[in-house]
């Protein structure tokens, strides 16, 4: 059995639309980051980073988003979204899945908690110098799909590419959102188009960026 705990939008997205991608039957559990649900004593035990997203399997809390989408990906090869060990192509997924999490996403996290690296007073100005540091990763992953595209790993669409479309999505408020680069606009219309995306808007009750 696998439960999911999740916010809507949040790191827990890309899990959650892999489940429904998988058709892996799960339960879900919404935390309200407002309220400080992520902190309580009973999550921590699950995540001691108090963070989303948490999969439980069989009573066994896993967390970190990267991993999480390369162990569901892996646990069902038949979906051919994790190319197998030997592959050429998984050195390619490695490198796009460890780039996006350890290069892309700590951008974010200083993006929408600039306060944790430089203080309350040196918010608005940590906050401005993140900017151009993610524009930067969107020129570099606009040249890749333009020159190997259409996805991640040129072909066929993998794992890296539901978790580089929620990346892109939590840009669509920024000044130069991520679909300003023609190439990954196109390949965010291509993501958007699958169907589980529509239900993942749905369960999560999100509307921007759809
Ligand atoms: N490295 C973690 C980071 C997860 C993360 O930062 N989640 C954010 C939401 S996008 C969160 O739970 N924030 C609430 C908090 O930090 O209190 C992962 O990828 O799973």
């Amino acid at each position: 059995m696998h439960v999911l705990y999740y916010s809507p939008g949040a790191a827990s997205f890309a899990v959650h639309w892999l489940l429904l991608e998988l058709e892996i039957d799960h339960e879900l559990r919404a935390l309200d980051l407002k309220a400080g649900e992520q902190k309580q004593a009973d999550y921590l035990a699950l995540n001691p980073d108090g963070v989303v997203p948490t999969l439980v399997v069989d009573g066994q809390p896993m967390t970190e988003a990267a991993a999480l989408l390369l162990t569901l990906a892996d646990a069902h090869p038949g979906c051919g979204l994790a190319p197998p060990c030997g592959d050429p192509l998984r050195a390619r997924l490695h490198q796009w899945m460890f780039h996006l999490a350890n290069a892309v996403q700590p951008l974010f996290r200083l993006w929408w908690y600039p306060h944790e690296a430089a203080g309350q007073a040196h918010a608005d100005a940590a906050r401005d110098s993140v900017r151009p540091r993610i524009e930067a990763c969107w020129d570099r992953i606009d040249a890749h799909l333009g020159a190997n595209g259409p996805y991640l790993l040129g072909d066929a669409v993998s794992v890296a590419d539901f978790y580089l479309a929620m990346l892109m999505r939590w840009s669509r408020n920024m000044p130069r959102p991520a679909t300003s680069w023609p190439h990954l606009a196109a390949y965010a219309r291509r993501m958007r188009a699958r169907p589980t995306f529509r239900r993942l808007y749905e369960r999560e009750g999100l509307e921007e960026w759809a």
